[in-house]
């Protein structure tokens, strides 16, 4: 994890910048001018590291959230108010290694900066518009005056390509919260738009707990060509790329947790469906919404907790089991990369003859493999540029065969504390005490159980394995 930023001088210095935000360079000049009449500097990002959190510099004390592949937006103290500045403008976004996707976003990434503040803090952000049509910023979840709340047309005027406006309010509400556009916002969200919003409790709360890990990430998803690398944004539910802030597995970076710490990790959804979240090994509860803290009352164990589209959950556990533990959305169609779609189903299916024909029609042509997928996992297909494996990712194991929004948890005795320096450092691949892996089995060969053949209904004589499935020992049963 390195953690370079970049402090720019003019407002185009350090950033990676397309076309369509050179077109916009006359407005871009306004803001300029504005800079000198006392704007934040924009602080902008370059990279898709996981930053290490932002120590508060003023202000009052906090345990800082860690934005996976991402990092907090730092602000000025003025008379007592937090000021930050974003940028909208247009972004490169590394999805993993070998795919680079141009996007939208703020301060150089998408999503943009998390806006980290304590309960009570007077909050004064200022948003520049560099992006080539209009934009608003609304502060999902925030009470707030109507004014401030961001919606185009509604609660104030659309901010021109070149405008720089300024919203004000009190963070009032401890919890989880996000920010997005709008105005186009189909568009604008679909284009990487967005960003995370964290609003610490100013003294302890009774249903706020305080963690060793406080981990946040949003949920987004792209629909872009394989060889492409602008979005589709006019796709309504078929996206290609399901990513956790804009990266697809496996350029998600692990959640690395020490031993026995209390772990806090915020979801955020902003794609055009649900998503399972689920994580091995252990059991959370979702303590918190984008509504506030779930009274002590309402929680329950869970392994999988369903985030709806729109909705924000903040999940909590203590790490106590070590290893590497899979942490992913359990739609498995989400955890692949693009071109999982259009594939014929052709298990059982020998191939090569045919394969080879239709690639003579139609070149790249790619079916499903004979046995399932994975084979493709451990295949040097060729890929258009920019385009990533649909499965991919190699572990102490072999394949991994995931993509998508995928994730570990790795859990270490000696990870150090999440305040010292190396407190995130990714700690490598768990090694298994002896004796505690799956193992292939070489002994004497055993019998199963099989289930009643569809050839045997269930009235006809039933054979001596059927009564074994239907009346396992220690069972009554209800026989026939
Ligand atoms: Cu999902």
């Amino acid at each position: 994890m390195t953690s370079r930023r970049h402090f720019l001088s003019g407002a185009f210095g350090g950033a990676a910048l397309t076309a369509t935000a050179m077109a916009t360079a006359a407005s871009a000049e306004r803001v300029r001018r504005t800079s000198l009449l006392g704007l934040p500097e924009p602080v902008e990002q370059s990279h898709a590291d996981t930053q290490a959190p932002l120590t508060p510099p003023t202000g009052r004390p906090y345990r800082p959230v860690l934005t996976l592949n991402g990092w907090t937006l730092p602000w000025r103290m003025k008379d007592g108010v937090k000021e930050f500045h974003l940028v909208a403008e247009p972004v490169l976004r590394e999805i993993a290694p070998g795919m680079t996707a141009r996007l939208w976003g703020y301060n150089g990434q998408s999503p943009g900066p998390t806006i980290e503040v304590v309960e009570g803090d007077r909050v004064r952000i200022f948003v520049s518009n560099k992006l080539p049509e209009v934009t608003t910023v609304h502060w999902h979840g925030q009470r707030l005056p109507n004014g401030m709340d961001g919606v185009s047309g509604l609660t104030q005027p659309p901010i021109q390509p070149g405008e720089t406006w300024v919203y004000e309010f009190t963070a009032r509400r401890p919890g989880t919260f996000m920010y997005h556009p709008h105005a186009d916002e189909m568009v604008q969200m679909a284009m990487g738009l967005m960003g995370f919003w964290v609003t610490h409790p100013k003294a302890h709360h009774p249903l706020i707990s305080e963690v060793d890990r406080d981990i946040c990430f949003l949920l987004n998803a792209y629909d872009i060509e394989p060889g492409a690398s602008s979005p589709k944004v006019n796709t309504m539910l078929d996206f290609n790329l399901w990513t956790w802030n804009s990266r697809a597995f496996p350029g998600i970076d692990s959640i690395n947790v020490r031993h026995n710490d209390r772990v806090r990790i915020r979801i955020g959804n902003l794609t055009m469906t649900n998503h399972p979240i689920h994580i091995h090994g252990h059991e959370f509860e979702v303590t918190g919404t984008d509504g506030g803290p779930v009274p002590k009352t309402a929680r329950w164990p869970e392994v999988t907790t369903d985030i709806g589209v729109g909705q924000m959950r903040q999940i909590e556990f203590i790490a106590d089991e070590l290893g590497d533990w899979a942490f992913h959305c359990h739609k498995s169609h989400h955890t692949m990369n693009a071109m999982g779609h259009n594939v014929p189903n052709l298990i059982g299916v020998k191939q090569d003859d045919l394969a080879r024909e239709i690639n003579r029609l139609v070149p790249g042509y790619m079916a499903m493999g004979e046995t399932g997928m994975h084979e493709m996992t451990e295949m040097d297909m060729a890929l258009p540029d920019n385009t990533l494996p649909m499965m991919t990712g190699t572990g102490p194991f072999g394949a991994i065969g995931m993509g998508g929004m995928f994730s570990t948890v790795k859990v270490r005795k000696d990870q150090p504390a999440a305040h010292h320096p190396d407190g995130h450092r990714d700690p490598g691949w768990f090694r298994h005490p002896p004796s505690s892996v799956a193992r292939l089995w070489q002994g004497e060969g055993t019998s199963a159980p099989t289930a009643p053949s569809p050839s045997h209904p269930t009235d006809a004589s039933p054979s001596p394995v059927e009564l074994t499935v239907r009346k396992p020992a220690g069972h009554s049963g209800h026989g026939h």
